[in-house]
């Protein structure tokens, strides 16, 4: 056993992400899930910040940060940097990819949350719109550097994991920040990816579907 414990639930794509790492390096592990919008108080036990994810170690210390926590479990078990090449030219590039994403996530997230808990007098327009805009512009040169990769014929690597569930929580939580992009390299990476054991095992419990878009006139 590893003791391994991680807090968070599947809907968020920086948990899903992690989980299906831990998936693709055979690490078992417990999942408590728990969202910052309804068990505060139980995830502030094991991080103050509030936020999942956070891995729990078998010594009881708590790791948050996805990238953190994705890195000390690359440390420690991919040896033969199966997800991330060891260094050079193929590393930056996947490292790049996640980059990408995350700023993808951030700026959508940003996005859902002036929606969905500010009233809706009280919401700026040029705001949403520049967020929504950085989410896009993020997605389009992930798409470029997706476009001329060949799909992965066995484990995915780091940067092709979190592209993959980027694009799904996108399109599950708030739709309106892809509508009409043209993705095809994207989204082909993604339905591979989305069919595979690890992935299905880590399935979003619900998305939330934020639309349809938002008046921003
Ligand atoms: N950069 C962080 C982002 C984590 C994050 O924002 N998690 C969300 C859930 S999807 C959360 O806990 N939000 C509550 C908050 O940040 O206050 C990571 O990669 O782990």
């Amino acid at each position: 056993m590893t003791g391994y414990t991680l807090y968070g639930r599947n809907a968020s794509p920086y948990t899903r992400r992690t989980a299906i790492v831990m998936r693709l390096l055979d690490l078992p592990f417990k999942q408590v899930v728990v969202s910052p919008f309804t068990d505060l108080d139980e995830i502030r036990k094991v991080n103050p910040l509030g936020r999942v994810p956070v891995l729990r170690l078998a010594d009881g210390t708590c790791l948050v940060e996805s990238a953190c926590i994705i890195d000390h479990l690359l440390g420690d078990h991919d040896g033969d940097h199966r997800i991330l090449p060891a260094g050079g030219p193929d590393r930056r590039r996947d490292l790049q990819l996640v980059a990408l994403c995350q700023t993808a996530t951030d700026k959508g997230v940003l996005a859902g949350h002036e929606l969905l808990m500010r009233p809706a007098e009280k919401r700026h327009a040029p705001f949403l719109q520049a967020r929504i805009d950085q989410a896009r512009a993020a997605m389009l040169a992930l798409e470029d550097r997706l476009a001329d990769r060949p799909l992965p014929g066995g484990t995915p690597s780091l940067g092709e994991i979190t592209a993959a569930v980027t694009l799904d929580f996108l399109d599950g939580f708030m739709p309106f920040v892809l509508r009409g992009l043209p993705l095809p390299a994207t989204r082909s990476l993604g339905e591979r990816l989305e069919a595979t054991d690890s992935f299905t095992a880590q399935a979003p419990e619900a998305r939330m579907g934020l639309d349809p878009a938002p008046d921003l006139s």
